[in-house]
């Protein structure tokens, strides 16, 4: 068993309840193997720890490792002309009703060899990591055929294979209609969506369901049918809810007793509290705001008072959040959405961890939970987001 002490940190615990962040000065930190054992100040540290290994941090902070809950990583090309469309005058719906948007990464995607999408994939992941990221969600999407979806799981989980990180996994095969199917969003449920989610189950690959409840895509009567099989099989369900137009789906996801629903730009202030009664977590994606250049925003100040748990993640896709860089999304949330620093810091951390159904293993620096620290250099935790650009980040302790 390796049994370490790491002392002369400051701690951002993000325990909930605790102080601000949970910051202790001059901290200690017991790690056996992958589990935290204690941690609190320096001069409270029981004796039986000080035999152990000891590593002096030079004052940095420590915070638990930041957790990435919304992704679409795993996808090929790129939307550059998509770019250049919308900044001459098109919509995002204009495009995606033309048969772009998601229907042309969904072509890039089947083009390419699942060592393309490997490398591609790497290079987000590795950007997402240098903003000391441990735990990344990953939607499949991008393929809409049983075959394609699963493979972009299987490509998502070899990602942990290649580099040390936390991978969860999202069946989001009802994401956009294939134009093969010629409108009919029933017929693609029956024949790829549904049965598509059973075998993929079997291989043991989803860790979730996902749907794309929006005018340009799935009705709140078509998810509760996928969310219905989810159900049988035991899978939890979240939602991409609200985004573009006021669709009712996070009322949905609340009835299924959704993980989140996410986005939730036209969510009604009202609706906030059916949120708040399922227990779920609202997942703010302000990349997405951003990138379309939206006016709407969620409504934060009903979902605080509601007392419904926000966490932030990047949304990294192709097409309307091209970032990865969970940082700078933190600061979006900051300055687009008016999340506080420390709403914002237990957005990515604690309620991130919550939002992935991991809050009792993530998310937070407490005794019991599993050893997964950022350690920065900068001396206090809004500054993590507040300076963009190179990564503030010194190294991470987390379970080989
Ligand atoms: N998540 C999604 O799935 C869609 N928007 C979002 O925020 C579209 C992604 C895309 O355009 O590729
Ligand atoms: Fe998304």
């Amino acid at each position: 068993m390796r049994r370490r002490l790491f002392e002369g940190c400051t701690l951002a615990t993000m325990a909930a309840g605790a102080q601000p962040y949970g910051l202790c000065n001059d901290a200690a930190l017991v790690v056996e193997d992958d589990v935290i054992r204690w941690a609190g100040p320096r001069a409270e540290l029981p004796s039986e720890y000080n035999a152990f290994e000891r590593e002096h941090l030079d004052g940095r902070l420590a915070t638990p490792a930041l957790i990435d809950c919304h992704t679409h990583l795993v996808f090929g090309g790129n939307r550059a002309r998509e770019f250049e469309m919308r900044l001459n005058g098109a919509s995002y719906e204009e495009i995606a009703r033309a048969g772009g948007g998601i229907n042309s990464t969904v072509k890039a995607t089947r083009g390419a060899s699942d060592e393309e999408l490997l490398a591609q994939s790497l290079r987000r992941l590795d950007a997402l990591m240098s903003d000391g990221v441990g735990t990344v969600e990953i939607k499949s999407g991008y393929a809409l055929t049983i075959e394609g979806e699963k493979r972009l799981l299987r490509i998502a989980r070899r990602l942990a294979d290649e580099r040390n990180v936390r991978i969860r996994t999202t069946w989001l095969a009802a994401h956009a209609l294939p134009k093969d199917f010629d409108g009919d969003h029933d017929a693609y449920l029956d024949k790829v969506a549904i049965p598509g989610l059973e075998e993929a189950h079997q291989e043991g690959l989803v860790d979730a369901v996902d749907a794309y409840c929006e005018n340009i895509a799935f009705t709140t009567s078509q998810v509760a049918r996928l969310f219905d099989k989810a159900k049988t099989l035991g899978i939890p369900v979240k939602l991409h809810a609200e985004q573009l137009s006021n669709q009712k789906g996070a009322r949905l996801a609340a009835e299924y007793g959704a993980l989140s629903a996410d986005h939730l730009e036209y969510l009604a202030e009202e609706d906030a509290r059916a949120l708040a009664r399922a227990g779920m977590t609202a997942v703010l994606l302000p990349g997405a705001f951003y990138t379309l250049k939206e006016t709407k925003k969620p409504p934060v100040d009903a979902l605080r008072s509601a007392g419904v748990p926000m966490a932030v993640a990047t949304d990294c896709n192709p097409g309307t959040s091209p970032i990865a860089s969970l940082r700078i999304v933190m600061n979006m949330a900051c300055t687009l959405f008016g999340l506080t620093p420390e709403e914002t810091f237990a957005g990515a951390t604690r309620n991130a961890a919550r939002a992935l159904g991991l809050a009792d293993e993530i998310g937070t620096i407490e005794p019991g939970k599993r050893a997964e620290i950022a350690v920065w250099d900068v001396d206090h935790p809004a500054e993590l987001f507040l300076t963009l650009g190179a990564s503030p980040l010194a190294r991470m302790i987390i379970p080989e």
